[in-house]
């Protein structure tokens, strides 16, 4: 928990969202400024400020968050399948485009994905 964090005060619920998926480790809300019909960012519990923070020893926790991708995708409108899909994306970084310094992975789709700019 960091005091200064937005992401931290979604996970504790004092800044409201409407979440999508929780479990210990890991939270799924809607983006409050979506780029198309779904957009959702997926964030670890634990406070990390970005990839570019990401050590050997994060491995295991980072692979389960890629894991949950595609059920919390398809839980929340994006079509399953190869025919499916959506984008995911993790600004890193100043020269990544990241606002928010925790960590947290897009999930954009709902649309054809050349529409979207995250
Ligand atoms: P990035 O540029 O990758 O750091 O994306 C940050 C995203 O966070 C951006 O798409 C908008 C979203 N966001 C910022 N503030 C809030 C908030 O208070 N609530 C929610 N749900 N999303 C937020």
């Amino acid at each position: 928990m960091s005091q200064d964090c937005l992401f931290c005060k979604i996970i504790d619920g004092t800044i409201p969202s409407t979440k999508v998926y929780e479990d210990d480790d890991f939270l799924a809300f809607k983006d409050i400024n979506p780029v198309a019909p779904v957009h959702l960012l997926l964030i670890p519990k634990h406070h990390i400020v970005s990839m570019q923070h990401v050590a050997d020893t994060d491995a295991d926790w980072l692979g389960k968050m890629m894991t949950l991708v595609p059920q919390i995708a398809s839980a929340n409108g994006c079509r399953p399948g190869a025919e499916g899909g959506y984008r995911i994306v993790i600004n890193s970084g100043e020269d990544g485009g990241q606002e928010i310094d925790h960590l947290h992975l897009h999930i954009i789709g709902g649309e054809r994905p050349w529409k979207n700019t995250a």
